[in-house]
């Protein structure tokens, strides 16, 4: 079976939902007070088998002036318009912005009827017919059948069947190969079942049991039940009008406008990069940080735009645009949308998604800002691909993102993605896609860094990944850290040696240098017994900047050169062991030392007398009582 979803259009009283009913026995007028009052209000809905095996699910918009809203909720998913003009009355307002909107919305085919032709004469109806074939040139519907029908008398009703059918045969259906997109377009609740909501099923399919997101609510459900054109189902596929029963989710909770998604693909966005095309009737120009209403599918926001080209776009004109949105939305590039004047609401262009999630682009790289666009309106899979996981930078796009970003068919996506790393264009990290461009300027950033952090840290054997990860600044997974530097390493670009990155050879330009220093300060060290220099003396001993002084005695401490007392304070190993023999000696013998004799007894001053027995008692060898030590334990 093919699913078709057949819209109505035209202007107020035109005889749409008339003709749906005609049609199908069905009333799409469901509401009682659009029964009382003779118009329509809201979206209604119907279903119609076609001679060629075709089912249609038809959905019947309201044509009165103040409900394009509701009217673009039920266009948002439509293959053919059935655009109804009254042959009495002919082209009227919404005839025309019902029309600029199917264009807009690029809705693949469509049909005219002339209705109401019981109430006009032959004359009458030969002239109405010139006009609007005059009128749909240039439009879609160019060269499409016009149909004379009357739903009063059902004239020609059977010849309408017949061009629907043809159209019907000659449309590519919605491909349920894509991810699952269901705009809901209504929310009630049954007895006995709880809540359910309907839409016109855009994309995928979905299953009984299925785990699936509302959004942009962010609520995780499941599917109880699904019916499709009023029959229980196992499952819906694209194209099919659909009624789902949610499990533990309340009507209140829910409205028209959130989106049922397969569960983890699409994150809600606010921002977003378009193409827009500004309507030749657009009653007036449009500038940057204009006040716009947004719609797509079921989803309306309001929001402001920015001109990406220029300042201000004539009626008729296109251009780049970014919008930024007050309420959240879902999005996929290649989506249409419609763009309404946020006062007074006139409809004004629309066009198609590029970038769903972007970001202000600055001045500067607006060159290449408006090129990727480019890229991404006209290239193929493959660039546009390229784009996407780039704009990702280091953080990488996982499949699922590259699914949920593009409405494309899911396996040409992950077909296109191995590809483009088979050839090196992207690097496959895990589950992540990191772009080879994106790489190279990592790999420069840390060579710089390293680079850098020699000159600042010239006695330091090199820098260890996390320390090296901190400096970047940089959002990025330690996956691609790891494996851009092992890359690095592997090109013989930067040495690993222990934990410490540096660059090839750093040791032997500046080890031989510090090697030197550090035997120097070890002999004076040594020499000076217990009254050595002090760390704060090394920098005029030995010509060598504090942060030298202090990094070297710290390696000359991990190396076990030299024993630490305190930051500024150390001694030789052995002087320090003599002075600990006499100390115990001392204790063992006459239980308790005071300062005065611990100082005479380690032949030094007060100034290196007090740390020395303090790092005594850091060892737990003495212990102080009152003002003097004994020994511990
Ligand atoms: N004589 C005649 N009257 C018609 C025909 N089709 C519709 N009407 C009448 O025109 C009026 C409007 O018809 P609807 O079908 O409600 O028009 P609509 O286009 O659905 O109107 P909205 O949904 O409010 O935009 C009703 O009174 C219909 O009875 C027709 O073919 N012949
Ligand atoms: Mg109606």
């Amino acid at each position: 079976m093919k699913y078709i979803i057949l819209g109505t259009a035209g202007h107020i009283d035109h005889g749409k939902s008339s003709l749906v009913k005609a049609l199908t026995g069905i009333d799409p007028d469901r509401l009682k007070e659009e029964k009382e009052r003779g118009i329509t209000l809201d979206l209604g809905f119907a279903s119609l088998d076609l001679p060629g095996g075709s089912r249609l699910g038809i959905v019947d918009v309201p044509g009165h002036e103040g409900l394009i809203k509701n009217m673009l909720a039920g266009v948002g998913g439509i293959d053919i318009v059935m655009l109804v003009i009254a042959a009495d009355e002919g082209i009227m307002p919404q005839t025309r912005e019902h029309l600029a909107i199917c264009d807009l919305l690029h809705v693949k085919k469509g049909l005219i009827a002339l209705t109401k032709t019981d109430l006009v004469d032959k004359d009458w109806l030969v002239l109405v017919q010139d006009e609007v074939r005059e009128y749909i040139k240039g439009t879609f519907l160019e060269n499409s059948p016009l149909v004379p029908v009357s739903s009063k008398t059902g004239e020609n009703l059977p010849l309408l069947v017949q061009e629907l059918s043809g159209l019907a045969a000659e449309v590519t259906p919605k491909s349920p190969n894509g991810i699952l997109r269901l705009p809901i377009d209504r929310v009630f609740t049954m007895k006995g079942f709880g809540t359910i909501v309907t839409g016109t099923l855009l994309s995928g399919m979905i299953s009984t049991e299925q785990e699936v997101d509302i959004l942009p609510r962010g609520i995780r459900t499941k599917v109880r039940g699904i019916q499709s054109h009023n029959l229980a189902v196992q499952r819906s596929v694209a194209g099919q009008r659909t009624a789902v029963n949610l499990q533990g989710v309340d009507k209140a909770q829910i409205s028209r406008g959130d989106i049922i998604v397969s569960a983890g693909f699409f994150t809600p966005t606010k921002t977003l990069d378009a193409k827009l095309d500004l309507l030749k009737q657009a009653p007036r120009g449009l500038k940057t940080g204009a006040r716009i209403r947004f719609y797509n599918t079921t989803q309306e926001a309001m929001g402001r735009i920015t001109l990406l080209e220029m300042n201000e776009l004539p009626p008729g004109g296109e251009t780049y645009v970014q919008l930024r949105l007050e309420q959240p939305v879902i999005l996929q590039h290649g989506d249409r949308y419609i763009l309404r004047f946020y006062s007074p609401m006139e409809t004004l262009g629309g066009g198609m998604v590029l970038n769903p999630h972007t970001r202000r682009h600055k001045q500067t790289t607006m060159d290449q800002s408006l090129e990727n666009l480019r890229v991404l309106e006209k290239g193929s899979l493959e660039d546009k691909l390229g784009i996407f996981v780039s704009g990702k930078g280091l953080v990488g796009m996982t499949e699922a993102e590259a699914i949920g970003t593009i409405a494309a068919d899911k396996q040409e996506i992950l077909t296109t993605l191995a590809s483009l790393a088979q050839k090196k264009a992207l690097l496959r990290v895990d589950n992540l896609y990191v772009h080879a461009s994106q790489l190279l300027t990592l790999e420069k950033r840390i060579l710089d860094l390293i680079n850098r952090y020699h000159e600042d840290n010239p006695l330091k054997p090199g820098i260890d990944k996390e320390e090296l990860k901190g400096m970047l600044r940089m959002r990025l997974s330690a996956k691609v850290l790891n494996l851009v530097v092992d890359g690095l390493v592997k090109k013989k670009l930067i040495e690993l040696e222990g934990l410490k990155l540096k660059v090839p050879g750093f040791k032997a330009a500046r080890g031989a240098i510090q090697d030197e220093v550090k035997n120097k300060i070890v002999e004076a060290i040594r020499k000076g017994g217990t009254q050595p220099p002090l760390r704060e003396e090394l920098p005029a001993l030995f010509s060598i900047s504090e942060k030298d002084a202090r990094d070297l005695l710290k390696l000359l401490a991990d190396e076990g050169r030299t024993v630490r007392i305190n930051d500024s304070l150390h001694l030789d190993k052995e002087v320090v062991e003599k002075v600990r023999e006499d100390l115990k000696r001392h204790l063992e013998e006459k239980k308790e030392i005071t300062m005065a004799e611990f100082r005479d007894l380690a032949r030094t001053s007060r100034k290196f007398a007090v740390p020395l027995m303090e790092y005594f008692d850091s060892l737990k060898l003495t212990q102080r009582v009152g003002d003097k030590r004994v020994l511990r334990g």
